[in-house]
């Protein structure tokens, strides 16, 4: 999240599209109906399913799963033909002004530069004009036909009312209502909310619809000021914390990512992803890189990282390919793979298509489960009928099950989705063997140099490089880790004037800090200011709040340095006067800047050259995404891949898109709508968490048995009545669940056909106390974002049958 959940109370229009925040996440969703008490503020809510949000909301809509880039463009449509955007924001905030390369070029559903061997493009056109000193031009009269504000004008122009209609199966008549309702806050005083989540990032084109609805939030001047912003809503509890800290194959922690093989020196590998400034005079805070990077390998390497060996930089792995969840899966299906460490995770329930999992998993020698369940994972091995129809005697996998802990029976941090960093302590003991991850992953180290040791070996090197500081090396404590995490000064590090600043062996107050010349540690440079010379700043519980917006600052640590709403310096104009007097951030009093949050920037008066969007090397946010994603500068609605109307109506020669992620050999596991006419979407219940609470009785009582939803339309078609057994498949499995038939999920009118959605909740499987069921995943396809490698979960091809009960 840009902003926090508390701030949602601020907001005049809380969206919510692209997820389900009364169900998912209902603890968090109060502040809609607070900001609802508080300002008036209404809740609108646009998709597929009319479900427990949708029932709170002011207005509610359907769509097409799949099609929110073409909503989302007709609204920016909308906004820039009715003139209904925040110009001085549009203007000096966002690349609105900014030239384009002449190169670049929209045609026929492509940008310059595709080569479809590759099915990639080369985004060499995808940039800037630039000025003698290789800074970016801009016009600031925004006349230039070259502008990125004209180019998006001529982008979105293909997005009519009518397009959006014949794409989505939105009536026209509800279109007009959310465009006129998010209009209203282009008034600099007022702000619209999105909260998202996986009906948005879980389809082929997830990142670019996160994206068209950000372009929304800037051109309405709605990033950086309370009650607005781009709020995504994380899934567990602490995958927030997974993704700051880099627990990805391909990423590092603070959000660097793992040097490639092309990448054969520390040099050439900060060069390449150190970004210049692009416009004279701005912060460009990720030009810091170098501070961050050489920190981190002090803090993994400790004294092993010398100026003489690039501070340990050949010790880190250096990726050949990209080792995505779609790639291991791939080569444990191929046989490429012996053993496989399953940590907090349950894949053959969780990944798309899974017979290809299963199989997958019954060729590696050997599998590792830790986790403080017996998982469907760790149980693949074993026949459940129907359930998972394996022969285990066929199945050589070895697997071994190390119990854990959860969260409650140990002490730590989590990260919320609002970057707030909240301690928490131990609850209760764990039960008979469970051990602590930490404790587990420590002892399989010493266990593995011990190994290395008498039998020796490749990659010990590696391993005995680390440092090791913990008082018990078999079981660090999560306090060490924090304060390791935070950062210490390795030398006193002084001011220019020779003035100690910060004394050696003291904990970093602040990522300022960090140097590049090995005299500062820190293992997640977003984390320095977390444990300091003060204390746990996680652990603080002061809730005072002066003013009133809920910024809380001394409850809890939000990253980066405290800041509960990120990019604030765009909540004031030019000169530091807020846009909105009542819900001001940040404000200049003429001779000093007034925070009520953490400022985003140093204490520069207005009027210098330094624009809000730090982290950008232009200062300023993008409208156009020069080379970042991997689709295209500019969003553009691609069918998902296995496509209810079999064409594109914006350019029928590309239909889905073109640069998906699709590994060959699942080239032949996808179906068309002639055998799989219906859309299949798969979603959660409020009632279960995942695969897990199918260990829980109560839970299981709550909701007892695997069902599909549809409407009631498709249910006369078929003859299917409420409570029928019903057999759902697609090209790769088949599910059988009781047929609920609804009001909620209605037919749409689409490309004039008329398109069904069926509605699969996610959590059933085999392993725990309930009923058994079938995994969704049984259906979904291996199709996945080109940016994050997420599956299209929310919209594949399925058909649906009666059968008699079992
Ligand atoms: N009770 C409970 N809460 C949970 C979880 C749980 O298992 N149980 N899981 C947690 C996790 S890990 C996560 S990631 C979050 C997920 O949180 P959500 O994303 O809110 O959860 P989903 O149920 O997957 O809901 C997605 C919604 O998106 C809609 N949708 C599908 N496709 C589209 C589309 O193309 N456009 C639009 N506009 N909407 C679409 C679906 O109809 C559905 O209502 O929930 C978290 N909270
Ligand atoms: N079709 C379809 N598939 C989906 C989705 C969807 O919407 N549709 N959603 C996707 C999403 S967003 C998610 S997040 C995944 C979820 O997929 P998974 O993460 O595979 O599912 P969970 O059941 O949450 O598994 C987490 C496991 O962690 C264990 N665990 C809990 N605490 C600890 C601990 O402290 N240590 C260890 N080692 N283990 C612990 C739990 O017991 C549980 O078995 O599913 C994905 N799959
Ligand atoms: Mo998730």
């Amino acid at each position: 999240m840009t902003n926090h959940w508390v701030d949602i109370k601020n907001s005049d229009l809380v969206i919510v599209m692209g997820g389900n925040a009364a169900e998912a996440h209902p603890v968090g969703f109060r502040w809609a109906i607070e900001a609802k008490k508080n300002n008036g503020a209404k809740i609108m809510v646009v998709d597929p399913r009319f479900h427990r949000t949708a029932a709170v909301a002011d207005i509610y809509m359907p769509l097409r799963s799949g099609t929110d880039i073409a909503f989302l463009s007709g609204v920016i449509n909308y906004l820039l033909t009715n003139d209904k955007i925040q110009h001085e924001y549009v203007k000096y905030y966002t690349n609105a002004t900014f030239l384009v390369n002449e190169g670049f070029n929209f045609e026929d559903g492509l940008f310059t530069g595709y080569d479809p061997e590759k099915r990639q493009y080369d985004k060499a056109t995808w940039s800037y004009q630039l000025d003698e000193e290789g800074f970016a031009k801009r016009d600031m009269t925004m006349q230039d036909p070259r502008c990125v504000i004209n180019l998006l004008k001529k982008h979105v122009s293909r997005y009519t009312p009518e397009m959006v209609e014949r794409i989505c199966g939105t009536k026209q008549k509800d279109f007009k209502i959310f465009c006129e309702e998010i209009a209203k806050t282009a008034d600099p005083a007022k702000a619209a909310t999105f909260l998202y989540a996986l009906g948005w990032t879980q389809h082929s084109v997830g990142s670019q619809n996160i994206r068209t609805m950000a372009m929304i939030q800037l051109l309405l001047g709605n990033i950086g000021v309370a009650g607005g912003g781009v709020n995504a809503l994380r899934g567990h509890s602490n995958v927030q914390g997974i993704t700051d800290l880099g627990l990805f194959p391909h990423m590092l922690p603070g959000y660097m990512g793992l040097p490639t093989d092309k990448d054969v020196s520390l040099e050439a590998y900060l060069n390449r992803i150190t970004p210049k400034p692009t416009q004279k005079g701005q912060v460009n805070y990720w030009g810091n890189t170098p501070k961050f990077f050489i920190s981190m390998l002090k803090t993994f390497f400790g004294a092993n990282a010398t100026a003489e060996n690039q501070f340990g930089y050949h010790y880190l792995p250096k990726m050949d390919q990209k080792y995505d969840h779609f790639r291991f899966i791939d080569m444990m299906y191929a046989g490429k793979v012996n053993g496989y460490l399953c940590q907090g995770f349950n894949p053959i329930a969780s990944y798309p298509d899974k017979n290809k999992v299963l199989t997958a998993l019954s060729k590696l020698k050997f599998l590792v489960v830790m986790d403080p369940l017996a998982t469907d994972t760790s149980n693949f091995w074993q026949n459940y009928g129907e359930y998972n129809d394996v022969k285990t005697e066929d199945i050589q996998t070895e697997v071994f099950r190390l119990p854990t802990t959860c969260f409650a029976e140990e002490d730590g941090s989590i990260a919320n989705s609002g970057r707030w960093l909240q301690w928490h302590w131990k609850g209760a003991d764990a039960p008979a063997e469970a051990k602590p991850d930490i404790a587990i992953l420590s002892e399989i180290r010493e266990a593995l140099i011990e190994l290395y040791e008498k039998e020796g070996g490749r990659g010990v090197e590696q391993l005995k490089a680390m440092s090791w500081n913990y008082l018990n090396p078999s079981e660090p404590t999560a306090e060490e880790l924090a304060k390791e995490n935070n950062g210490y000064a390795l030398e006193d590090l002084k001011d220019p004037n020779g003035v100690v600043l910060v004394k050696k062996g003291e904990l970093l107050p602040s990522f300022a800090f960090l140097r590049d010349d090995g005299t500062t540690s820190s293992g997640n440079w977003i984390y320095t200011g977390q444990w300091t010379e003060k204390g746990n700043m996680m652990a603080r519980r002061d809730s005072s709040d002066p003013s009133g917006l809920g910024n809380t600052l001394n409850w809890a640590y939000a990253w980066p340095l405290n800041r509960r709403i990120i990019y604030n310096r765009a909540s004031a104009d030019l000169q530091g006067k807020p846009w909105n007097a009542k819900r001001q951030l940040v404000k200049w009093n003429g001779k000093n800047w007034n925070y009520v949050d953490v400022a985003d920037f140093g204490t520069a008066p207005p009027g210098s050259d330094v624009t809000p969007f730090i982290m950008q090397p232009e200062g300023v946010s993008r409208l156009f995404a020069i080379d970042k994603m991997a689709e295209g500068p500019f969003p553009e609605h691609y069918e998902p891949l296995e496509t209810p109307i079999g064409t594109n109506p914006l350019h029928p020669n590309v239909i889905s898109n073109p640069v998906a992620r699709i590994l060959p050999s699942d080239k032949e596991s996808f179906g068309s709508n002639d055998k799989f006419p219906y859309v299949g979407t798969t979603y959660r219940l409020t009632e279960h968490f995942h695969f897990w609470t199918k260990h829980s009785l109560l839970n299981v009582i709550a909701q007892p048995e695997q069902f599909v939803e549809l409407s009631e339309q498709l249910a006369a078609e078929k003859g299917i009545k409420h409570g029928d057994k019903v057999k759902v498949s697609s090209i790769r499995g088949y599910v059988k669940a009781v047929a609920v038939v609804t009001k909620r999920i209605r037919p749409l009118e689409v490309d004039g056909k008329v398109v069904h959605t069926i509605g699969i909740p996610i959590h059933w499987g085999f392993a725990g106390v309930g009923k058994k069921g079938f995994f969704a995943n049984n259906l979904t396809p291996r199709v996945g974002d080109a940016n994050t490698q997420t599956p299209e979960f929310k919209a594949f091809l399925v058909n649906i049958e009666k059968v008699a009960e079992a």
